[in-house]
This record gives C-alpha cells, structure tokens and sequence, in this order.
C-alpha cells in the first residue's frame, strides 16, 4: 500500500468533524456477503433469469414465487456481522467526526454496529410491510413464513427494498444529498458506481477531499482526490 497516500488520509481524517461515507455492496463483503459484480459476485453465476431481471419490479409482480425464493436464497444473510469498516464508521460518528453513511447496501450492518445517522438508498432487508393493511414485519418475522410471505390480513408482504424500476425514497434521498453537500471529506467506497441514480451522489460533493476506494478500478476514479485499489479492511486498520 502506498504509504504516502495513506498518510494523506490519515491525516484528512483527523482535521475532519463531517465526514461522510458512501459505500456499496464491497463494504460488507468482508462480513461474507457476495457483492453483485465482482468475480464471484451474484452477477456471475448462472439463473434461470438474470438477476437484475428477477429483482425488479415487474418480475416481483408477476412471479413472485421465484422472486421469493432468490430473494431468500441470495439476499438474505442474517447471520452476518459488522467488520472492521462498519465498526470504524460508527466509532467516527460517536466521536463527532462522522456526519452521515450514506449506503447502497440493504443488510443493516451499519446500524448493528452502532451508526446512527444512516441513510439506506435502497432499503433494508430488516423492514417488510403488508401491500394491503401496511402492518410492519421484521426479518425474523419473514425468514419464519414460507415461500410467498403474507400477512394475516391476506396482503402480500413486501420487503422494504428498491427493486430494479422503482424509485429512491424522497426523503432519504434529501438527506443523503444535504450530507454529501455539508462533507469535508468524503469516503466512496465498495461500490462499483455503476448504479444510478446512486452514484450520480458523489457530484453533489462540493468539497477538495473525495477519497475512492475499491478492490477494482469504478467509472469515476478520475474525479477522485485519491484513489486506493485495496481491499476496505486492509486500508481502515490502518486509520485512525
Ligand atoms: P457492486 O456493483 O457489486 O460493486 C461492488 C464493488 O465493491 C466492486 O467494484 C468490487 O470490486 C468492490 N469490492 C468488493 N469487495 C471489496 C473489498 N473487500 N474491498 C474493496 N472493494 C471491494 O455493488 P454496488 O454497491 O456498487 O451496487 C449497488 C447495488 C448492489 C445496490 O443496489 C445494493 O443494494 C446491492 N447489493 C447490496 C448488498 C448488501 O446489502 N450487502 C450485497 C450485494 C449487492
């Protein structure tokens, strides 16, 4: 690892007080959760249907069967636990240093390991509600019913995850905005930016300090202030 680099972050670090982290599927793989494009990723084995086909919206509607049954098989991993990198994150916010994480990630992570200001642009795993009668049901409430969850009203149940052709949530979005705006440093990282409009965030950072870092080369390298090709653990152990 490039030490002069390093250096540079550690020291961006210690003169922030709002700092923000945006991250992606990269940041909890390191937890054993399988991100979708890497080599082994979910993009990479072979379905019935691709998988961006079966998590979106109209396939949720007309096959919910199989939808379940992937969504189950491949999206659900609630033995997992926050590393390194979630851990840090929450202890910078409990410092005073961290404003906000703004994630792609659906899994909770970042919460279980204590942040509190968390903005999940495409859900979480952990909220389910009744299509009918809106009744909330948490992932242990889910991961008890088989196949097709249903509430007892007779509504479908459906998780609290942006699917392929649905939209963000407003008001998560505003937040995300307005922390990305307010950063003094801001920490991309685990995302291949190739999901929009999430990546297209990074643009309403105002600041000199945007930091990427990333296993493998992202579309937006060129726009970052300094760039890590490293794995997340190996550069947070050694921050502050
Ligand atoms: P992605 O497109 O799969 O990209 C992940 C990126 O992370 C890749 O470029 C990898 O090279 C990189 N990466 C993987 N592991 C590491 C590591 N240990 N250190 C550094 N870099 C690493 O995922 P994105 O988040 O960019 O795409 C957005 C999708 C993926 C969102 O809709 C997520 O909901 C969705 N997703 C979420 C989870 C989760 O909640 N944990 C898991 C899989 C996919």
């Amino acid at each position: 690892m490039d030490e002069t680099k390093l250096a540079t972050l550690r020291s961006w670090i210690e003169e922030s007080n709002q700092i923000v982290f945006f991250g992606g599927a990269g940041v909890s793989t390191e937890s054993g959760i399988p991100d979708f494009r890497s080599a082994d990723g979910l993009y990479n084995q072979r379905y019935a249907y691709p998988p961006e086909t079966i998590i979106s919206h109209t396939f949720y509607m007309k096959r919910p069967e199989i939808f379940f049954r992937f969504y189950r098989e491949k999206m659900l991993f609630p033995e997992a636990k926050p590393n390194l990198v979630h851990e840090k994150l929450a202890k910078w916010e409990q410092e005073g240093k961290l404003l906000a994480v703004v994630t792609q990630n659906i899994d909770g992570l970042h919460q279980a390991a204590g942040s509190k200001r968390v903005y999940e642009l495409h859900g979480s795993v952990h909220r389910n509600y009744c299509e009918r009668c809106h009744a909330f049901y948490s992932l242990s409430d889910l991961l008890a019913m088989e196949d097709i969850p249903h509430c007892t009203c007779g509504g479908r149940i459906k998780p609290d995850v942006v699917l392929y052709e649905e939209g963000l949530d407003g008001d998560t979005v505003n937040g995300a905005v307005s922390a990305i705006r307010n950063a003094d440093l801001l920490i991309v990282a685990g995302t291949s930016l190739s999901v929009y409009p999430a990546a297209a965030f990074l643009d309403e950072y105002r600041g000199t300090r945007l930091v990427l870092i990333n296993k493998t080369e992202t579309a937006r390298d060129n726009i970052a202030d300094l760039v890590f090709h490293e794995k997340l653990g190996e550069v947070f152990e050694k921050l502050p």
